[in-house]
């Protein structure tokens, strides 16, 4: 067992913060940031909410309409993604004195290597709070810190306390920190899993504990090792600085798994149509198109095709999405997750578009 000190840092309702920021008058109000609402006639879903929005109820994900339903007093705002690359930019940036190294996951979260710059985790505690206090200082925006012997503990810390909460879970804690949590707590348990672990009786992280690893492997495959070494509290995964994008893209998880092909052919078009205004905005071309489609049982595939020519033409990857994907449609299983990338990137720009591009783009949203 290592002796790390690791942090965990997550910003809190991070689009709609960086909104109250630019617009004073939003501050202490509900704000939704999301499609336009369109008088509860949208079918868009919230990207994320304000925590007064909150209060009513309103939820990442969720369908703008029944945002409005719930909530019809908030301030609807449409997502600047160039704007919260940059204060994230600006964040990751400030943060990096602070540990040795630093992993970007998505455009709010960071894990901090702290091993070698604290001596035990009351000294880690005060570097949490000289690092929200920079970061609310400068930036005007809050986060929240989890601090633990490896990520996944600082990961579930972070989540613990928020807004602007630090939780320390020293190593003596771990179990019973990790034992109190509902298993959709984990990373990469959602809705669905949860269903399906709740059929077996399994609803806390100890239940999962206590249950055969076979049994899980045989639902779930290799994510079911995964799962129950979560439950354990272990994680031995390194904090590593990522240097380069190597493809750009997006995935969605169906609210139900689905059957109708043209369902998930209209889903692919809607993915490319997100990720390609990011492939022009900061002028890639790309060579390789990618999917992944995810059946009801997790069986898992993958395909690509490779052009001869760089491109950034976005009918070319609808097109090339849907021949790779069409194989995969007419199986009796039902599809849970359908995913589309661009790889073999050539970079149009300066390496500073770069950097803001892989805050951008490493987010992968959930679309419904
Ligand atoms: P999160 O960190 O999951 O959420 P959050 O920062 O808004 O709120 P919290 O205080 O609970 O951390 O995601 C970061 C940003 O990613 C969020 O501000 C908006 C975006 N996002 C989506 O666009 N769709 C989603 O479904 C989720 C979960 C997040
Ligand atoms: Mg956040």
């Amino acid at each position: 067992m290592s002796n790390r000190i690791i942090l965990h840092l997550d910003m809190d309702a991070f689009y709609a913060s960086v909104e109250q920021r630019e617009h004073p008058e939003w501050k202490g109000k509900p704000v939704i940031v999301g499609a336009d609402p369109e008088g509860g006639a949208a079918r868009g879903v919230v990207a994320t909410a304000s925590y007064e929005a909150r209060e009513f109820g309103v939820r990442s994900a969720m369908p703008i309409s029944k945002a409005w339903k719930l909530c019809p007093q908030g301030v609807y705002v449409r997502p600047n993604f160039e704007l919260y690359g940059k204060v994230s930019n600006a964040i990751m940036l400030l943060i990096r004195k602070y540990a040795d190294r630093i992993q970007q996951i998505g455009i709010d979260e960071a894990f901090l290597d702290a091993t070698n710059k604290t001596s035990d985790y009351e000294e880690a505690e005060k570097l949490a709070e000289r690092i929200k206090k920079e970061i609310l200082n400068k930036e005007k925006v809050t986060c929240s810190i989890g601090i633990g012997p490896n990520k996944l503990i600082a990961k579930l810390a972070s989540d613990f306390k928020k807004p602007y909460g630090t939780t320390v879970i020293h190593p003596e804690d771990v179990k019973r920190f990790i034992n109190s949590l509902s298993v959709r707590k984990l990373p990469g348990i959602g809705p669905k899993t949860e269903a399906v672990l709740k059929g077996m009786k399994i609803e806390t992280v100890a239940q999962l504990a206590k249950t055969d690893v076979k049994t899980l492997v045989d639902i779930f495959g290799v994510f079911g090792r995964t799962m129950h070494e979560m439950s354990l509290g272990n994680d031995n995964s390194e904090v590593t600085e990522e240097h380069e994008i190597k493809s750009i893209g997006r995935e969605t998880t169906f609210e139900e798994d689905v059957d109708h092909p043209e369902i998930i052919l209209k889903a692919i078009d809607k993915l490319v149509d997100e990720f390609h205004e990011e492939l022009l905005a900061f002028d890639i071309q790309f060579k390789t198109v990618n999917i992944k489609i995810r059946y009801e049982d997790f069986e898992t595939h993958t395909r690509a095709k490779t052009l001869e020519f760089y491109t950034n033409d976005k009918q070319i990857i609808k097109d090339i999405a849907k021949e790779l994907a069409l194989p995969f449609l007419h199986q009796e299983k039902k599809t849970r997750l359908v995913g589309v990338r661009a790889s073999s990137l050539k970079f149009g720009k300066t390496q500073k578009t770069l950097k803001e591009l892989r805050v951008v783009s490493s987010f992968s949203k959930n679309l419904r």
